[in-house]
């Protein structure tokens, strides 16, 4: 699904259409949008705000001049997402702009079945254990199915243009059929989105 962000004047936006995300927007300082929606809250919600091989998109229009953008966000792995095993995986997810190399671009683990299923995660470095880097772990209410992992981002780069669309995606692979295109195996949510420009 897309989204988009208008900038109405300098200081104010208005936010349409980002489905989940459209009711908390705050807008801080001249150029900085914040987005905190109620996202994955504990307990689970079986409904809401968990995406299996979804990409959604962000797009920011009429920017102010600047010469720098930062996009943070936290970011949920949910369920029996399984890294890099050959068997139950990849398990990739992405974040960029497009038209540019990914922000980050990697595998995530939350099967520790490791000697088995050889679920190591690329995130982030090769080979390293499930949930490395994760600022908390079963905190969302997945423990009845491998857990959660919620990990924090931010990313500072170049960018002058005045428009940008930021992207979020993921690519799962289980191996069964019937879970494919489902939430029930593995899935994520964003919280915490920010953009600013500077
Ligand atoms: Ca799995
Ligand atoms: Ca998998």
């Amino acid at each position: 699904m897309n989204s988009r962000v208008y900038s109405t004047y300098k200081t104010k936006y208005r936010i349409a259409n980002w489905a989940s995300y459209d009711r908390a927007l705050v807008g801080r300082g001249d150029v900085t949008l914040w987005m905190s929606p109620e996202a994955i809250a504990a307990p689970y919600d079986r409904d809401h705000f968990v995406r299996v091989d979804a990409s959604i998109a962000l797009s920011l229009i009429r920017l102010p001049a600047h010469a720098s953008m930062t996009v943070s966000f936290d970011l949920y792995i949910l369920k029996s997402w399984d890294g890099d095993s050959p068997t139950f995986g990849p398990d990739r997810w992405n974040v960029g702009l497009a038209g540019s190399p990914a922000l980050l671009d990697t595998t995530f683990s939350n099967n520790f079945k490791t000697d088995t299923d050889r679920s190591v995660q690329s995130y982030p470095s090769p080979a390293s254990a499930p949930q490395t880097g994760a600022a908390a772990v079963n905190t969302l209410g997945y423990g009845f199915w491998f857990g959660d992992a919620t990990y924090h981002f931010t990313f500072t780069f170049s960018h002058t243009m005045e428009s940008a669309i930021v992207t979020f995606s993921s690519s799962l692979y289980e191996g069964k059929a019937e879970q494919a295109r489902s939430t029930r195996d593995e899935s994520w949510g964003l919280d915490n989105v920010g953009v600013t420009v500077r």
